[in-house]
């Protein structure tokens, strides 16, 4: 299992007041890479864990995971877990395992090969049945069309539009691991869906806790009265 622990310093994500106090927090989020084979899942990671490209990988056996720490806001660190899944893998047993605990998926298909946009509907279909939130929502999903420094390529940009918005996958980036395209802005757009997701989930909760607090008054209030 690789690991790449990288610290990358002031987030881009959403800013905390230096003098307001608050509880230091750390968070863990998975993230999933999945595509087909070739598409460029491993120099995604690659990239974004380490900062480098190289032209000749060795293939992915199961799935590796690299990390790299975000500072979210002067509160929150985010240690981003990204699971590359081997592209062989797909619609196995064994990609339930990986998914599991998963809060954010990214798929890869490689522009210049239209085949691996057309299993994109395929990757979609077998997250969905295997994975959701523990509040039964969907995980988020951002779908990076990789390799665009190859010129002349083949799929178009409405399709991928047209395809997103049919499919309710929130957002997609054009991107290339070789010249460094955005992939920090689409892994920066999932950790914003999966900490929308974070506060759904703790308000969900905290509204849950509230609930039950007042059930309880009105049941102290019902002893009283019978006392
Ligand atoms: N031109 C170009 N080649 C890429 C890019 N990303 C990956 N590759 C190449 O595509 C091949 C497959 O990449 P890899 O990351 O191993 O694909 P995976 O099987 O999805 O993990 C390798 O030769 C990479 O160097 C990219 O953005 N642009
Ligand atoms: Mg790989």
């Amino acid at each position: 299992m690789l690991l790449n622990n990288n610290f990358s310093g002031p987030s881009p994500g959403r800013k905390g007041s230096s003098t307001e106090r608050c509880v230091p927090k750390e968070i863990l989020f998975k993230f999933l890479v999945i595509g087909d084979y070739g598409v460029g899942k491993t120099a995604v990671v690659r990239r974004y864990t380490d900062g480098r490209f190289s032209s000749n990988y060795k293939i992915t056996i199961g799935a590796d995971f690299s990390m790299r720490t975000l500072q979210w806001d002067d509160c929150t660190k985010i240690n981003l877990q990204l699971w590359d899944i081997a592209g062989h893998e797909r619609f196995g047993c064994m990609t339930r395992v990986y998914y599991k605990y998963a809060v954010g998926a990214a798929i890869v298909f490689d522009l210049s090969r239209t085949a691996t946009f057309q299993s994109v509907r395929k990757w979609l279909k077998d997250l969905r049945e295997k994975l959701t939130l523990a509040d039964g929502e969907p995980v988020p999903v951002v779908l990076l069309a990789n390799k665009c420094d190859i010129p002349g390529y083949s799929v178009q940009t409405e399709a991928v539009n047209r395809f997103c918005k049919e499919q309710g996958i929130q957002g997609w980036f054009l991107t290339s691991a070789k010249n460094n395209v955005n992939i920090d802005k689409a892994v920066q757009f999932l950790v914003e869906r999966a900490m929308e997701c974070r506060h759904r989930e703790i308000r969900r909760e905290s509204d849950a806790i509230l609930l039950n607090a007042e059930g309880c008054e009105d049941n102290a209030e019902k002893v009283d009265i019978c006392c």
